[in-house]
């Protein structure tokens, strides 16, 4: 088996390294962590050594190397097909992958708003009607998930999936700035945050 390195940024604020961390952390394999402290003089440097986009994260797999969150997730889901970081049925798979598509390609005006920092705590911004619409938008999914297919544990599809590691920087900035929720959505981001990799992140943060 190839030798597995992800490459990541500043653990408090890189929402995109902690997506494929979670999901690599779910497939129970050992791999090299690199991490490329964010907001520095040698930050741009730093990255381009590993990253032909000039972005973290960065997974490399032997002499492959795979950079863009989403399809890092994907490759992993393929290269470890036992991990189950898909749903098993079809139509969830689907569903998952659209609203990870959905998260990878826009609800920018809340994650400009809010941008992540694990450890800190703020108070509420007034949110503006694009953030209110972001935030609506993204417990209509959850909620939309938990209830058609999330029955078999706490996740969206029930059992951990790509699409919980889409949103867990969602459900930190939720709690960061301490965003009101319907009770579904709240017991969902408790779910998401009390996840041992999650806490892992958190404490090296
Ligand atoms: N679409 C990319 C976004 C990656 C991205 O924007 N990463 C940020 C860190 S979270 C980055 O590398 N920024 C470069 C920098 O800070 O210099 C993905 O999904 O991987």
């Amino acid at each position: 088996m190839p030798a597995l390195e992800i490459v990541i940024g500043t653990k408090a604020w890189s929402s995109w390294s902690l997506r494929p961390w979670l999901v690599l952390k779910a497939t129970g394999q050992k791999f090299k962590e690199t991490l490329v402290p964010l907001r520095r003089v040698g930050t741009a440097s730093g990255i381009r050594r590993h990253s032909p986009s000039g972005r973290v994260p960065v997974l490399k797999h032997g002499k492959l190397v795979i950079w863009e969150s989403l399809a890092i997730c994907e490759y992993l889901a393929e290269a470890f097909p036992t991990a189950g970081l898909w749903p098993k049925d079809k139509s969830a798979r689907a569903l998952a992958r659209a609203v990870s598509a959905e998260m990878h390609a826009g609800l920018a005006a809340l994650r400009q708003a809010m941008p992540m920092d694990v450890n800190a705590r703020h108070k509420t911004p007034t949110l503006t009607d694009q953030v209110k619409a972001d935030i609506a938008r993204i417990t209509r999914i959850w909620k939309d998930c938990r209830k058609r297919y999330g029955k078999g544990g706490p996740f969206l599809f029930g059992r951990f999936s790509i699409a919980d590691a889409m949103y867990a920087p969602v459900c930190t900035r939720f709690v960061s700035y301490g965003v009101k929720l319907d009770k579904v959505s709240a017991d969902y981001v408790k779910a998401v945050m009390a996840q041992p990799a999650m806490q892992e992140w958190i404490k090296d943060s």
